[in-house]
């Protein structure tokens, strides 16, 4: 049986827990009944926990959820880059998809609108992606046994 975690982001929490609603729908909507939520204190803090979750080989997949909004200092950069950095390294080392449904924004109603808003909610693609890797995973052991 598939087994997904998401891990969330506290840091704007609001429309953290819109895109968390949006993940857990899509996967509500395609089949996937097992799903687990853990919450960090920002997103530079999601990768280490996908690692750990990633490693311990019971997720099928792992969705980040959060958004890093654009201040007037640098951080935004070190937040974001380190959390895109982190993610990808974790998918690519592990070979289990951990999705990056991260927002990151200039401004609050950006992040509002790709939460549930008129732009979607990137939560429930960032479910979709996580399925449709694993997906790609699965195709990929069924050639090697051809
Ligand atoms: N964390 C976020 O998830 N989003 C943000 O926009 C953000 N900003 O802007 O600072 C943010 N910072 C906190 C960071 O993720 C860590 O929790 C913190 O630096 C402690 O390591």
């Amino acid at each position: 049986m598939s087994r997904y975690l998401i891990v969330a982001a506290r840091f704007n929490e609001t429309i953290s827990k819109a895109l968390v609603s949006g993940a857990e729908e899509a996967f509500q909507e395609s089949g996937v009944r097992a799903v687990d939520t853990v919450w960090v204190p920002g997103c530079f803090e999601i990768p280490t926990v996908a690692a750990k979750a990633a490693r311990g080989g019971t997720y099928t997949g792992i969705v980040c959820l959060g958004a890093v909004i654009r201040g007037e200092t640098p951080h935004f950069d070190y937040v974001a880059g380190q959390a895109a950095a982190g993610i990808m390294k974790i998918g690519v080392d592990t070979g289990v998809p951990v999705i990056f449904g991260i927002l990151t924004t200039d401004t609050l109603e950006q992040a509002m609108n790709r939460a549930g808003g008129k732009a979607g909610n990137k939560g429930a693609d960032a479910a979709r992606a996580a399925i449709a890797t694993a997906k790609s995973l699965g195709k990929l052991e069924e050639l090697k046994r051809l």
